[in-house]
């Protein structure tokens, strides 16, 4: 049987090429704490996201916990059940709660239809999830933001590198987060960033993520410790520099994938937006039983016996997750519940061969009736 295929594969430079990066590491002894790599990998990211601002930390979970903690909010955020737990988990561990807004049919994302309507008294910002790389409706969130004075984090952690009309996806609302988790698109093995506008939240952001030290003398915050390390800020420099080579591979996969299972009866393929570059994150396919003829579970369970990792990003919804305990109703949120139970995305990577791919469709069109 043909190698496993699992729904990702870390993309890594060559051994020699990173051996290189962290030489100059045993020179220096500087392992952490904001050292020559963390500074160098925070300019190259600037300029390649298209950003003013960025800072660096550990993974993207600390990136959206320590934004929040950074603009001291107080009540509920508006946001969405259909992401990875990072993102809710982000807002309760603050203390904050979420209010949970439906999500779109087509992008995933959040319906900026559905949000004035749950905008309460309490209601301090909205928490966006820019799912699998698509791109929320950015002018009607700000629009409403500006109106009832909201902040706007993103959760981008799946939008590393793209733009929409022309600037980089990070320069949107008053932060996004981004993660750089062996996963994605582009990796420091665990990594995340923060891209912001205003300053005084940059340095907010740099004194949380150490601890809360403001100066030798003082520490003005109940901080964390979310600061990259050296090697991670390495490997992320050494996989920038491929970032561009890799996003076209997986546009390649993405076009195969497309051309095999584009127009079969009953799958719906992720959205093409107008005015967004793509980075091919994820590729989502939904499975509606009646038109295809096999359920989301059947095609998932034949991809497995094939050795085929497909995953159910994201199912279930966050807020029917157990540690909640019920306190959320999942039916104010039908068509991410109604997509959470018919989702599948597809094995891709930038080295994921065409025959795998194919080997892939081949399945999942065999469950068609
Ligand atoms: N917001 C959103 C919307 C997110 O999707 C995420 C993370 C975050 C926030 C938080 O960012 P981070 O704090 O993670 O930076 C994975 C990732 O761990 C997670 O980063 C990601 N979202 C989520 C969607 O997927 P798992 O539990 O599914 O990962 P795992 O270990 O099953 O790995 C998936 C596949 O990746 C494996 O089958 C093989 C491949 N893989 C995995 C690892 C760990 C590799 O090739 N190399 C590796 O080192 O969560």
């Amino acid at each position: 049987m043909a190698n496993n295929i699992l729904v990702t594969r870390s993309s890594m430079p060559e051994l020699q090429e990173y051996m290189d990066e962290i030489s100059s590491i045993w020179d220096s002894h500087w392992l952490t704490n904001m050292g020559p790599k963390h500074k160098q990998l925070q300019a190259a990211l600037c300029d390649y996201m298209g950003v003013e601002n960025i800072d660096l930390l550990t993974n993207g979970h600390m990136a959206l916990e320590l934004t929040l903690q950074a603009l001291n909010l107080q009540g509920e955020v508006i946001t969405t059940p259909f992401t990875f737990a990072s993102t809710t988990h982000a807002i309760v561990r603050n203390g904050l709660t979420p209010v949970f807004c439906d999500i779109d049919s087509e992008t995933y994302c959040i319906d900026a239809s559905k949000i004035e309507k749950l905008i309460t008294d309490y209601t301090c910002a909205i928490m966006p999830v820019h799912v699998y790389g698509n791109i929320c409706n950015i002018e009607e969130i700000e629009r409403i933001a500006h109106k009832y004075e909201l902040k706007v984090i993103y959760d981008a952690a799946h939008t590393f590198g793209e733009t929409y009309k022309g600037k980089g996806i990070g320069s949107f609302g008053d932060a996004s987060c981004f993660s750089f988790h062996a996963t994605k698109v582009f990796n420091s093995i665990e990594g995340g960033a923060v891209c912001f506008s205003d300053k005084q939240l940059g340095t907010k952001l740099y004194e949380l993520k150490n601890f809360g030290i403001h100066g030798p003398e003082e520490v003005l915050a109940v901080g964390a410790n979310a600061k990259m390390n050296e090697f991670c800020a390495a490997m992320g420099l050494c996989n920038l520099r491929h970032a561009e080579e890799e996003i076209e591979k997986r546009r390649k996969v993405v076009e195969r994938y497309r051309k095999r299972l584009g127009g079969v009866d009953g799958i719906q393929l992720n959205c093409i937006q107008k005015d967004v570059k793509s980075n091919y994150a994820y590729f989502p396919v939904v499975f509606e039983e009646k038109q295809f003829g096999a359920s989301r579970a059947e095609v998932f369970d034949k991809l497995a016996e094939n050795g085929i990792g497909a995953r159910k990003y994201f199912y279930p919804l966050t807020n029917t997750f157990e540690c909640f305990h019920n306190q959320y109703d999942v039916l104010k949120t039908p068509v991410a519940l109604h997509i959470s139970k018919r989702v599948l995305t597809l094995p891709l990577y930038a080295e994921l061969a065409f025959e795998d791919v194919d080997r892939i469709c081949d399945i999942i069109l065999s469950c068609k009736y």
